[in-house]
């Protein structure tokens, strides 16, 4: 089905895990979502499940970028079960490439023929010849008791001497390898049918990337087949309420179609809240941050043995410290409701509008000495350094006066 949107640079390939019911299919996409996850955001879909068995697909889109493209995968299963034929056939449309999961308990070989037989008819009616699409062969089970030998499955049903791999799937053993090899077939075919890179060397660049962007780990724990009502590995899907097999091929291409319109939206959505989240916490950092050196400030303001005032540019005080509290036997409360000129004695008031006038228009730092009134009207002179707060856009907010002795004296009557 490839697709190609040249506006983003994308490629979309479509994946189908093929095979006989139980033979594993749901278990290898459990096992590559729970792999590629956490750095693709990838979701799982499973559209349809009854217990383990599928009755519709299951749906994973993953999105690997790739030298300034996007490869996006949308790797499907379809239901092995005999009777869901039709539902076969239309999952199989566009195929860029299939896996055949094989079971190889020997008493499953027949139905493993059978189930080639049926993939080879469905590419057909899909007008994909099964000699020339990328497939790739998964034998799977390999932990069980009384399973046919790799050569003589490879005999059985390796027609076109393919690549093979034995598996494991419910402890992850060959899932990502078969994975590995079908995402580099897909891609090899796409580039070359639609020579989309003429250059070898980008070519083998675009590989290597994508071989890359794969995981190496391996599944720490085994996939137990309840898991899936106890944690729910995949974002479940019903977009039918009918049980057993839907008919009509328009209304099964249409239900394809919104299921996969509905993939890309969650897995969309999933990776915005990812991102959203992520700014969230170096937000939150952030305010810590501000909220420690905030209190810094303020510790810093009120334990400072120096007076200071604040007061706005009309002149009422807007913030007074513990050491103001002292020196002028005013309260922070009381403090609030004075001028900052009511504490100055009116030798020096013209002094201080001299000063505040300059500091309005130039916005510095300017020091003067002045004679002050404590509220027990027991006149000192201090030294006052004034300074302008101004706010984002440099409006002046408030002033701020620092108070210190001045040295060759404390006090005149
Ligand atoms: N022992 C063993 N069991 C496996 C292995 N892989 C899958 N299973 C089990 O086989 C059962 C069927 O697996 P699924 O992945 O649901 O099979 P499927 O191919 O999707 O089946 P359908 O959806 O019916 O086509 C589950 O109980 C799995 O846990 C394996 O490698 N070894
Ligand atoms: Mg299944």
């Amino acid at each position: 089905m490839v697709q190609f949107n040249s506006q983003n640079n994308e490629i979309l390939i479509k994946v189908v895990y093929f095979g006989p019911g139980l033979s594993g299919k749901t278990t290898n996409l459990r096992v590559l979502h729970k792999l590629i996850n956490q750095e693709t955001h990838t979701e799982l879909f499973s559209v349809d499940t009854m217990e383990d068995r599928t009755l519709f697909f299951d749906l994973m889109p993953v999105q690997l970028p790739v030298s300034g493209r996007t490869l996006k995968f949308q790797v499907y299963t379809v239901p092995g079960q005999v009777h869901y034929d039709s539902t076969r056939r239309i999952i199989l449309s566009g195929a860029d490439g299939v896996v055949f999961v094989a079971d190889s308990q020997t008493d499953k070989m027949s139905e493993n023929v059978e189930s080639l037989n049926n993939l080879h008819k469905n590419l057909n009616a899909n007008r994909l010849n099964i000699k020339t699409i990328p497939l790739v062969f998964q034998f799977n089970k390999r932990d069980l008791e009384n399973i046919t030998p790799l050569q003589l499955m490879n005999q059985r049903l390796n027609f076109r001497d393919g690549p093979t791999f034995p598996a494991v799937a419910i402890s992850g053993d060959g899932v990502m390898e078969t994975f590995r090899q079908i995402v580099q077939d897909s891609t090899t075919h796409i580039i070359e049918k639609y020579q989309l890179v003429r250059d070898p060397l980008e070519k083998g660049k675009i590989l290597s990337e994508l071989e890359s962007l794969l995981p190496n780990q391996v599944l720490e724990e085994t996939i137990s087949s309840g898991e899936m009502e106890n944690k729910p590995a995949a974002t479940t899907l019903n977009y039918l309420g009918n049980e057993g097999e839907v008919t009509g091929q328009e209304v099964l291409e249409k239900a394809v179609l919104a299921v996969e319109d509905s993939a890309q939206l969650i897995t969309e959505v999933k990776k915005l809240n990812a991102e959203l989240e992520e700014k969230n916490r170096k937000l939150h950092t952030l305010l810590e941050e501000n909220r420690y050196i905030r209190k810094f400030l303020e510790a810093l303001f009120h334990h400072a043995g120096l007076p200071i005032i604040t007061f706005s540019p009309r002149g009422l005080i807007t913030n007074w410290n513990r050491a103001a509290e002292k020196t002028f036997g005013y309260s922070k409360a009381e403090a609030k409701k004075l001028y900052f000129s009511e504490l100055v004695s009116e030798h020096s008031i013209l002094d201080l509008q001299t000063l505040i006038s300059l500091i309005t228009s130039k916005k510095q730092t300017l020091t003067t000495p002045l004679i002050m009134v404590p509220s027990s009207g027991k006149t000192i002179r201090l030294s006052c350094v004034l300074s302008p707060i101004t706010g984002e856009k440099g409006q002046l907010i408030n002033i701020a006066a620092i108070l210190s002795p001045v040295r060759e004296g404390t006090s005149q009557g």
